[in-house]
């Protein structure tokens, strides 16, 4: 198995993805609230790129929908829930629609369209990723949402410990950029420690949020794997 890192939504060229299993991580924190979304027992997450599009979709409904996701990190104003993974409790999202709409995050999913698979990652499930990617047996393509189409860390050593947990399982070749996460995972297996210098992480944690950084750094709290098939996101059927 091939696989490779793209280090930003905005370096997702074209021929990319297509044919490969492709993982999305946006771990702070758009993919980090949609794996706790679905372990929670929501029935769908539909992401979606504009304000005006999430409130349409859920205007149309027939169903009432749970809107979530940030502008500048913070609640859209008329949503129900803003982009902390921690207000997406079983209460709140068990059997129902949730359509998000995020800076980095939601963007990155979406640019994947036309590849193979496309699943959800971050550290909360990144042994269960690795071991879907393994039954998949297809080339990867590890996307980093990135912040604001530029690279960032917290995807980067999220990549990292998805490709450590694969190379327990089988002979990998990697590109140059794919082994540069795993030296770097290798020797910050504290990801909170390293992430702490990261842009994106001292944004949220100015804002307040320290307790969403520490739950999206917890590894492999969760078997589930949200698979969006390019109109929506459930859990992947085994
Ligand atoms: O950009 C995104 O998709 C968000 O996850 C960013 S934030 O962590 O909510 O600010
Ligand atoms: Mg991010």
């Amino acid at each position: 198995m091939r696989v490779d890192i793209v280090i930003s939504a905005d370096d997702i060229r074209e021929g990319k993805t297509e044919g490969k299993s492709v993982v999305v991580i946006d771990m702070l924190r758009a993919t980090s609230v949609i794996t706790t979304a679905v372990m929670n027992g929501c029935k769908r997450v539909i992401p979606v790129l504009t304000v005006e599009r999430a409130l349409e979709l859920a205007k149309e409904s027939s169903e009432k929908c749970i809107l979530g996701g940030e502008r500048r990190a913070l609640k859209i104003e008329g949503f129900d829930c803003s982009n902390s993974p921690l207000e997406y409790t079983k209460d709140v999202v068990e059997d129902k629609t949730l359509i998000i709409s995020t800076t980095n995050g939601t963007r990155a999913i979406n640019r994947c369209k036309g590849a193979k698979d496309i699943l959800i990652g971050c550290i909360l499930n990144a042994s269960a990723v690795a071991r879907k990617l393994y039954e998949l047996k297809n080339d990867i393509v590890i996307v980093n949402a990135g912040t604001y189409g530029e690279f960032s860390m917290d995807d980067f050593i999220c990549s990292g410990y998805i490709i450590n947990c694969l190379k327990d399982m089988c002979e990998l070749e990697m590109t140059d950029i794919t082994r540069t996460a795993y030296h770097i995972y290798k020797m910050h297996s504290d990801i909170i420690s390293f992430i702490s210098q990261a842009r994106h992480y001292n944004v949220i944690k100015d804002l307040g949020f320290t307790e969403d950084l520490e739950y999206c750094c917890r590894k492999d709290i969760t078997d589930v794997v949200p698979y969006f098939d390019g109109k929506e996101i459930r859990a992947i059927k085994n």
